[in-house]
């Protein structure tokens, strides 16, 4: 199994949690640097015509792209532990919580997106961390609402057992810091956050524990 990624990327992160989970360990985890651009050379281009990472190749492949997809096919490739509840509308309220994070805020900050901003509109500095700040709070105001107010929330996202919902909750707090966004007004997500983060898996594959990670952002 090889794995790209790369130790700033969220939507590797999302992965990286999932492997640990359910203990598998890629036989080569290859580093796309994002900060010199190398998603977008020729041969990674090759492996990932979006020029994104992550992408996983299992055996002869085909390389599989975009995080919720590669955590799905590891959940139907190695079912223990599960990372998607049983019932069909359980299942439907995971997907959703995730795909608040990694379908409508995560793609509004990543790397070519910021580059455009900055490139192409010529907003500053300022200006920019605004946008990724608006893109940030707004998730995590609709995540904070559903969590206070579902039955369903237990010690983490879905009850009591982790989920695709909670990796995905992580990186976005993760995300949040990096971008210096305050979680104070997030009590509930900050909750379930927390438990993640005492699980050895979440936190063997935080960003900063990664090699070649800075200290701090
Ligand atoms: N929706 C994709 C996002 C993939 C993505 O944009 N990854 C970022 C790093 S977190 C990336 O490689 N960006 C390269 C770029 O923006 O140029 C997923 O969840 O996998």
């Amino acid at each position: 199994m090889k794995f790209y990624s790369f130790w700033r990327s969220l939507a590797s992160f999302r992965v990286r949690i999932a492997l640990n989970l359910k203990g598998i360990t890629p036989d080569e985890v290859i580093d796309i640097d994002l900060m010199k651009g190398k998603q977008r050379e020729d041969s990674y281009r090759a492996v990932n015509p979006m020029m994104a990472i992550p992408a996983l190749i299992d055996g002869d492949g085909p390389v599989l792209f975009e995080s919720l997809a590669i955590i799905e096919y590891l959940e139907e490739t190695h079912p223990h532990p599960r990372l998607l509840p049983a019932e069909p509308r359980a299942r439907a309220r995971v997907r959703g919580l995730a795909q608040i994070v990694a379908c409508d805020s995560h793609p509004l900050l990543v790397p070519r997106v910021r580059e455009y901003l900055e490139h192409e509109l010529k907003l500053d500095e300022p200006t920019r961390l605004k946008w990724i700040q608006h893109w940030i709070g707004e998730a995590l105001r609709a995540i904070e609402t559903n969590l206070a107010n579902s039955k369903e929330t237990g010690r983490y996202c879905q009850g009591e057992n982790i989920t695709i919902a909670d990796i995905c909750l992580v990186s976005q707090a993760v995300g949040a810091n990096f971008f210096k966004y305050d979680l104070g007004p997030f009590p509930t997500v900050r909750r379930i956050v927390d438990a993640c983060m005492q699980n050895d898996a979440f936190a063997r594959a935080h960003p900063l524990r990664q090699p070649g990670a800075p200290a701090a952002v």
